[in-house]
């Protein structure tokens, strides 16, 4: 028996361990072990990224304005957000203010990046652990067509020969054999609660969102020129202006370019109120309902965000979702965050495999070091190539242990709601971010959630219930809705801009490296769809010294820190009952609704390629 009473966790790793390796539909290699007591209750979980990707230790040496090629191959998933942290960090380091056009077509494309990752996450990589596919095949489309109708009145796909056809085009796909997507899931587990109907729904869904999807990422193809991956710049974004297109050489921004960005985002918005949000608040009503509110974890005590979405560019107080710290659950107290404070944010590696001098202490990224050190604990069973439980006492994971005045914290959405919830309750509006526009956040936290939970909104009935798995879902499904209102607005604000006589997009005055410091260092903050992420920079003659990522899924997927404290996506599976060890849903649910990603995270393959795990459920 393990206590962790720093956070309040006490593990129990002495009951039945069972390990789920590879947590799939997520980004990456991810090996999650839990201990279960006789009742079958999670008394102890061990997170690992199980891979290794050196993308830190590839930039010593090259050049900063280079740098967000690199990067933002991290991850094709969360795309641009590592290249967006990447340039905010180099302008940040050598002082270098983008245009109002360019600041809006980073926010365009960051936002664009939310709706298109939220939507891709919950139908793509959540929804299956909520929704029975093969239960599909038993609905009623007729019943299924008024079930639309009174969740999604406005969706205009909703007659029974629509979902007739959906439901004959999956029966064909189930008796191929060849199920595609729905290859190994846990179907017809007794966890899955949803009538047929609902299931048949939200099957449909998934298959409208597949196709819309494709199409919103366009607006990454017009301002950068491709996806996954677009273009940035240092200094600006690589688009040239020209509205009506006239002698222009390259993809210039045209009013035609930007009226089809105008239709993507309006059907964004359509899409976000007319079908995600209502599917969330149906399974989150009905799972509620029947007693699964499982997965606060770290969520009920401590949450962080750099804060986002500035409407004046470099003015933190106009953030129209504002960061801060909560910690021990306290809402009335909202801690600022200082990414350049060393005291502030600092990576342990006690349990990661890496090398430090003094692994008792925690490094602030400007002086943070990246160096492989992979040794398994003296109680991991198995043989190297196949372990079959890892010693969570030793190192046992590629992920640091990212730490806020040294608390471990959740990221993400949620986070970034409880934080907006607790802002708007004390007033902190102005005049550059109005009441409404931050009451809105709130106002969703207050009538969304209590509603989806069929509770009244009290500041009591919130904390119990909206730090969860369910919980975590709505968060990320209210930002979408957000980012797609927000877009709305950047739009109207960049065609004004425009219209008004100012076409630059770049400012090149520092261009010049002869024109730099002989020594600077920056920070490039981001809301990531998975919560915050910063890159801290360090440039020495022109090159780069030192390049730091502490990305979202390093913060949830953290492992034990030097004080033992666990990490998120840890303490949110403790106390959470399995209904069929053998099928470990439960585990993927609360996993999921992190939306983890082990490559962002690990960022950095053991050298020689080898197996480090093999695929195991007992
Ligand atoms: Ni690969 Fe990422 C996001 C970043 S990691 S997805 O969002 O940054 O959590
Ligand atoms: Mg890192």
């Amino acid at each position: 028996m393990t206590s962790y009473a720093t956070q309040g966790f006490n593990l129990d790793d002495s009951g039945r361990r069972i390990v789920v390796d590879p947590v799939t539909r997520i980004e990456g290699h991810m090996r999650c072990e839990v201990n279960l007591d006789a009742n079958n209750v999670i008394r102890n979980a061990v997170s690992t990224g199980t891979m290794w990707r050196g993308l830190e230790v590839i930039l010593k040496g090259r050049d900063p304005r280079d740098a967000w090629a690199f990067v933002e191959r991290i991850c094709g998933v969360c795309t641009g957000c590592h290249a967006l942290a990447s340039v905010r960090a180099v302008e940040d380091a050598l002082g270098i203010k983008i245009p109002k056009n360019a600041h809006l077509i980073r926010e365009m494309m960051a936002k664009t990046l939310q709706v298109h990752d939220h939507v891709v996450h919950f139908y793509h990589l959540h929804a299956l652990d909520w929704v029975d596919v093969v239960s599909a095949l038993n609905a009623d489309p007729k019943k299924t067509s008024e079930l639309q109708q009174l969740v999604s009145p406005s969706h205009p796909l909703s007659s029974p020969g629509y979902f007739r056809d959906i439901q004959n085009r999956l029966k064909k796909f189930v008796e191929s054999g060849q199920l595609g997507p729905f290859m190994n899931g846990y179907w017809g587990n007794k966890s899955y609660i949803l009538p047929p109907e609902a299931n048949l729904m939200a099957v449909t869904h998934y298959l409208e969102a597949l196709d819309l999807q494709k199409e919103w990422v366009k607006i990454h193809t017009i301002f950068g020129g491709k996806n996954p991956h677009p273009n940035y710049l240092v200094g600006g974004v690589p688009c040239a202006i020209n509205l009506d297109g006239n002698g222009a050489v390259g993809a210039p921004i045209t009013m035609d370019r930007l009226n089809f960005i105008k239709a993507r985002i309006d059907e964004m918005e359509t899409f976000n109120r007319n079908v995600y949000l209502p599917d969330v608040l149906a399974i989150g009503t009905l799972y509620k309902q029947a007693g699964w509110l499982h997965g606060g974890g770290l969520a009920a005590t401590n949450v962080s965000d750099y804060g986002e979405y500035p409407k004046v560019n470099y003015d933190k107080s106009t953030d129209q979702l504002p960061g801060g710290a909560i910690l021990n659950g306290n809402w009335d107290e909202i801690h600022p965050v200082d990414p350049r404070d060393p005291e502030q944010v600092q990576e342990f590696v006690t349990h990661s495999w890496y090398k430090y001098a003094d692994e008792s202490k925690g490094l602030h990224p400007w002086d943070g070091v990246t160096e492989s050190n992979f040794e398994l604990g003296a109680k991991t069973k198995g043989s190297k190539t196949n372990i079959e439980q890892i010693d969570e006492s030793a190192k046992y994971s590629w992920i640091k242990a990212p730490r806020w005045r040294g608390h471990a914290m959740e990221v993400g959405p949620l986070s970034r709601y409880i934080l907006a919830y607790a802002h708007a309750k004390k007033g902190n509006q102005n005049a550059q971010r109005p009441k409404e526009q931050l009451d809105y956040a709130a106002e969703m936290i207050n009538h969304a959630f209590p509603k989806a939970l069929g509770l009244p909104a009290t500041d009591y009935t919130l904390k119990q219930m909206l730090p969860s798995t369910i919980g975590r879902t709505l968060a990320r499904c209210l930002e979408s809705q957000y980012c797609g209102e927000m877009l709305g607005n950047d739009w109207h604000e960049l065609v004004a801009n425009i219209k008004a006589g100012d076409t630059a997009t770049a400012n090149v005055e520092k261009w010049d490296p002869s024109t730099w410091p002989k020594e600077a260092k920056g920070v490039g903050l981001v809301a990531a769809p998975r919560g915050q992420l910063g890159h801290w920079i360090r440039i020495k003659d022109g090159k780069i010294e030192n390049y730091q990522c502490v990305v979202p899924t390093t913060w949830n997927g953290s492992p034990r820190d030097a004080k033992g404290q666990i990490g998120a996506f840890e303490a949110a599976l403790l106390g959470t009952p399995m209904t069929n060890p053998e099928q470990p849903l439960e585990v993927l649910r609360t996993l999921h609704s992190f939306d983890p990603c082990l490559a962002c995270s690990t960022h950095v393959m053991s050298e020689d390629g080898r197996e480090l795990t093999t695929v195991k459920v007992r």
